[in-house]
């Protein structure tokens, strides 16, 4: 970590890999910075936020999902396995899949050492029998496990339709990475966000509160205050859009005028309209969910949605490989 001083001149600790990314994306064209920088600790409380409004229907539709489809995961992957979330965990959804499924183990995977010391506790304190394994690690690549969990047969959890966050490239990447992870025989709950009209999509990422504009917005703020940045905020707006080709929608901060600014020293300039993309979020038909999970090795077993099919749950198993045809 390398010690910055904003503009201001107070002074903070900037990661060497958000200065790099940051850099990167406004120097290349389109300009684009990677989502997962939205989430210091002001971000992360936005989105929390975010989870509980009217129009952002995914985090309700999920959970109410996962209540009723609980008798029938313990079902089908029996009780016992180890499992393994990718992601720090949700206060809310985790409990019910390990109140479920009756857990050997619980291993939380994420890449912020604090969230997941947060949510073990909670945990733990939840499940006072249960062993919490909480691992820091970036689950974007193939991991080795805790040796405790070694020989038991192992489910893992993808909630929240973060699979979308990724490219369909990226997204089979981590579903093979995952798969080489979790070994063969092993199960896999995701949770994947349904293709919808945009006259539900567009609002869930542009509510009338303005909270997912702040949640935008904070990213300008956090290169301001962490990498010594003189961008003014209010030469940007929040745009949410459906790209229908991609099928996914877009998040992006477009220049409402022409702006100057530095970011750590460099000089850049943005002109009225221009956009920095921020983020995508897939959303996957029935059939492209499955065919992205087999192509990520996981063959489907069982999939589960709401009444209004807004979102699914699925049930994926890494089964041996089989040659073609
Ligand atoms: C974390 N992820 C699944 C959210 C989504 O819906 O793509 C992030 C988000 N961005 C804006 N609103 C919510």
């Amino acid at each position: 970590m390398l010690k910055q001083e904003a503009a201001d001149g107070t002074r903070s600790f900037a990661d060497p890999a958000f200065r790099a990314d940051v850099l990167a994306g406004l120097e290349r064209r389109p300009r684009a910075i990677p989502a997962r920088w939205f989430y210091d600790r002001r971000g992360s409380e936005l989105f929390e936020a975010i989870t509980d409004l009217p129009e952002y229907y995914p985090t309700r539709t999920e959970i109410g999902i996962l209540h009723h489809i609980a008798p029938a995961v313990r079902d089908l992957v029996g009780e016992g396995r180890a499992v393994v979330e990718f992601g720090s965990g949700s206060s809310t959804k985790t409990p019910i899949l390990l109140g479920a499924v009756a857990p050997s183990a619980y291993v939380p995977i994420d890449i912020s050492g604090d969230f997941l010391r947060d949510s073990s506790r909670t945990l733990s304190a939840q499940f006072p029998d249960l062993l919490v394994l909480p691992f820091e690690a970036d689950f974007m690549r193939p991991l080795t496990l805790p040796r405790t969990i070694e020989a038991a047969p192992k489910l893992g959890f993808f909630p929240g339709s973060t699979i979308g966050n990724m490219t369909p490239l990226m997204a089979i990447d981590l579903l093979r990475a995952m798969r080489a992870s979790l070994g063969e025989g092993a199960m896999l709950l995701i949770g994947m966000d349904r293709v919808k009209g945009a006259d539900v999509l567009v609002p869930a990422y542009d509510d009338a509160a303005g909270v997912t504009a702040a949640f935008n917005m904070n990213l300008l703020d956090r290169i301001n205050r962490e990498l010594a940045g003189t961008i003014p905020l209010d030469a940007f707006r929040h745009v949410a859009r459906w790209n229908d080709d991609r099928a996914r929608i877009e998040m992006h901060l477009e220049a409402t005028r022409d702006a100057d600014f530095t970011v750590d020293g460099r000089p850049f300039s943005i002109a009225a309209g221009e956009t920095i993309h921020t983020e995508n979020s897939h959303k996957y038909g029935p059939r492209d969910a499955r065919i992205l999970l087999r192509g990520g090795g996981w063959t489907p077993v069982a999939e589960w949605t709401d009444p209004d099919g807004l979102f699914a749950v699925i049930l994926a198993e890494a089964q041996p490989e089989r040659p073609a045809p």
